[in-house]
């Protein structure tokens, strides 16, 4: 299996961990571009959004719903965060495993056109 973030969930790379459950796993981002930069990722394979169907929609709930409890437990919730999906070449994924950037604990830049 060549998918990194397969191996980081399969433990045969190590990660920082910050939550997971059956479904999910959240661990921080080893090059940080905020004080809280946590990657959330479904432990089940899928290259991108646009390879999540209808029926298995649920898991992006469930990632939110994991989203809300980090926040809260880190004590970001109350001043704000960023979640970032990048999805494909023109998006910036680099890695071929849909994940959620969580970003928190500074005033994030506005994006520029
Ligand atoms: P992107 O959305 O695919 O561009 O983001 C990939 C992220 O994965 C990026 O922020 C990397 O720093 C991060 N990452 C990581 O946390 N651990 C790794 O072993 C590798 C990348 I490779």
């Amino acid at each position: 299996m060549s998918c990194l973030f397969c191996k980081i969930i399969d433990g045969e790379i190590p990660c920082t961990k910050v939550y997971e459950d059956d479904k999910v796993l959240a661990f921080n981002d080893i090059n940080p571009i905020a004080p809280y930069h946590i990657l959330v990722i479904p432990k089940k394979h899928y290259d991108s959004i646009i390879d999540i169907d209808e029926k298995d929609m649920g898991i992006v709930a469930h990632i939110h719903t994991v989203i809300n409890k980090i926040s809260s437990e880190k004590g970001f919730d109350k001043t704000g965060f960023r979640i970032v999906n990048n999805c494909g070449e023109d998006g910036g994924q680099e890695v071929k495993h849909i994940h959620y950037h969580v970003l928190g604990g500074k005033k994030l830049p506005v994006y520029e056109n």
